[in-house]
């Protein structure tokens, strides 16, 4: 398992300053990411980082100069004591008659202009809003003007709707106050269920132990290292922790001085979404490997491609039929003239693939166009060996590719299945086999084979009219003799012959220019086939390669600080 977000997870940053542009640039990342995946991977893994690509966007245009702090805690631990405390109003309902505070109140330090619109993304009711300017003392409060401090519901209300919403507050506010009490500051809840979840936050995460003046004031230390011990197994080590106590403005003092240096650094909001950034990169760190796969489908696999595909397209076949066709048609040529029309009767193989047959020979326009050969259909084990193949190359290019990508690799491989079989087609009718010209030589035995049966008929019709003439008793024709033999004979004898030699010479040669026909259409067929190959299948696992790699450097990316 790779860890690109490990390098950034665990080192607590304290108060180093986030860099606005830095996070637009990180958020831009993980943009690029849920685009490169986009449809390639399941949509539930990716809700986390679309949630968080929306939300800082809003975020980050809205004000920056507000700072949104919650208090956030179980029941009765004093959350709006400490918020009517340090409003120094009588704002949101103390629980005496407890459950009261089921809605979030909100109290703005400042004007209330910018902070609206931050309110109501957060969804704070315009009537649960107090502005603390309007009060008279102002002046000692300017140290806070920008601070928008929430109280939530308690998140161990026996109302759902009430956790619900603190769940959903918590996701939005830019640091988060977390309120506990001596009696219940070791409760199971709050750090299962919160504080641990909120690890990649400690840079806006603060931790008090409010009603500190109901312990013992040397008992004091002794829960706080407690407590500190409890935060250091939740993985908030080093957060700021402070006792309170909300009855007495003293007890106030350590919690209002780090609000003053929160607001005044404005950092909060873009530490919050840097570690949101964090937490969604580390969620999806498992979606991308840290070794780049290579961009090529391996060789063997593809090899394995073409032979399968070349099989499937019947190219056995038709090579075969075009050794056959050409013995056929060199046959027609060069063979005996006495016996070349009967062999003409018997069709060309090439023909009955409804492939191009002799040259000059594509009866109808159409039907090239058409361009459906007759080519045997693949049998069962041809399919089936080519779906093996498709996967083999579609395995062996996902082989480096962590869990969730095969599957996006072989559905790549496999999208244009259904189309395979009728351009593979296509292709094989569009191949030129070769034996479209006919080569000189078979012209020349052609030529001699007719010469030597010329010269055989002149014999034989010399000899005829000979024979007639002696049988009318006309006076016989004047043979001229070659050695002891007459010249009629030897024409007769000697053409024949002559031509049974050439036909026995030419066979041979027939049959190795076949097989090299038949070699070269096996080469053209298979190259014309692997372009199929390529553009069927190996194309659509490119692109998930191509997709992956450009997931895997925006998550990088996004990972950097
Ligand atoms: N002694 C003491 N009592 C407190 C303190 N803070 C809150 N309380 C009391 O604890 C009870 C619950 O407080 P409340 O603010 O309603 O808690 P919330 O449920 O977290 O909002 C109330 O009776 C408060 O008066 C504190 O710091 N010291
Ligand atoms: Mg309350």
């Amino acid at each position: 398992m790779s860890n690109i977000a490990g390098r950034v997870r665990e080192v607590f940053r304290g108060d180093q300053r986030v860099d606005a542009d830095a996070l637009i640039a990180r958020l831009d990342a993980v943009r690029r990411f849920l685009t490169a995946v986009d449809g390639l991977l399941p949509d539930t893994d990716l809700v986390p980082a679309h949630t968080l690509v929306e939300r800082a966007g809003t975020r980050l245009a809205l004000s920056r100069d507000h700072t949104v702090v919650a208090l956030a805690g179980a029941t009765g631990s004093g959350k709006s004591s400490l918020f009517n405390a340090l409003a120094q109003l009588e704002l949101s309902p103390v629980g005496v008659r407890r459950p009261t505070t089921g809605v979030t109140h909100a109290c703005v330090w400042g004007p209330l202009e910018g902070a609206n619109h931050l309110l109501d993304w957060v969804g704070v009711l315009p009537r649960h809003r107090f502005v603390r300017e309007s009060a008279l003392d102002a002046d000692d409060e300017t140290a806070l003007h920008g601070l928008i401090l929430l109280d939530l519901p308690d998140f161990d209300s026996v109302q759902r709707s009430h956790r619900l919403e603190v769940d959903r507050l918590l996701g939005l506010v830019d640091q988060v106050v977390w309120v506990v009490d001596p009696q219940k500051y070791a409760d199971r809840v709050i750090h299962d269920s919160y504080l641990r979840e909120f690890h990649r936050h400690r840079e806006v995460t603060l931790v008090v132990l409010n009603q500190a003046d109901r312990l013992p004031p040397a008992e004091v230390p002794r829960v706080l290292d407690d407590l500190r011990r409890l935060l250091d197994t939740d993985g908030l080590t080093g957060v700021p922790l402070l006792a309170t106590t909300a009855i007495d403005p003293a007890g106030m003092v350590g919690l209002r001085n780090a609000l003053e240096r929160t607001v005044a650094e404005r950092q909060a909001a873009l530490r919050r979404l840097a570690g949101d950034v964090d937490t969604v990169v580390a969620g999806l760190d498992e979606l991308v490997g840290s070794a780049r796969p290579a961009d090529e489908p391996d060789d063997t696999a593809v090899n394995g491609l073409n032979r399968a595909l070349a099989g499937a397209a019947g190219v056995p076949a038709v090579t075969e039929a075009v050794e056959r066709a050409y013995r056929h048609r060199a046959g027609a040529a060069t063979g005996w003239p006495v016996v070349r029309g009967w062999r003409r009767l018997r069709p060309d193989p090439l023909r009955r693939l409804h492939l191009p047959g002799p040259a000059g020979d594509h009866a109808d326009p159409a039907e090239s166009l058409v361009a459906a050969t007759s080519v045997p259909d693949p049998t069962a084990a041809q399919r089936s060996a080519l779906g093996l193949a498709i996967r083999a190359v579609a395995d062996r290019a996902a082989a480096d590719l962590p869990a969730a990508w095969p599957g996006a690799v072989t559905s790549a491989a496999r999208s244009r299945l259904g189309d395979l079989p009728d351009a593979l087609d296509r292709t094989i009718a569009g191949t030129d086999l070769g034996l479209d010209r006919r080569p000189l030589w078979w012209r020349v035995v052609g030529g001699v084979q007719w010469l030597v049966t010329l010269a055989a008929v002149v014999g034989l019709g010399w000899l005829v009219l000979g024979y007639a003439l002696r049988a009318l008793g006309l006076p016989a024709l004047d043979n001229p003799m070659v050695g002891q033999v007459p010249l009629p004979t030897v024409l007769l004898l000697g053409g024949l012959l002559a031509g049974l030699l050439v036909a026995a010479l030419t066979r041979p040669v027939v049959r190795w220019a076949a097989r090299r026909a038949r070699a070269r259409a096996d080469q053209r067929l298979t190259a014309r086939v692997a372009q199929v190959g390529d553009e069927y299948v190996l194309t659509p696992v490119r692109i998930v390669l191509g997709s992956y790699a450009q997931a895997r450097d925006a998550l990088r990316d996004a990972a950097r600080r």
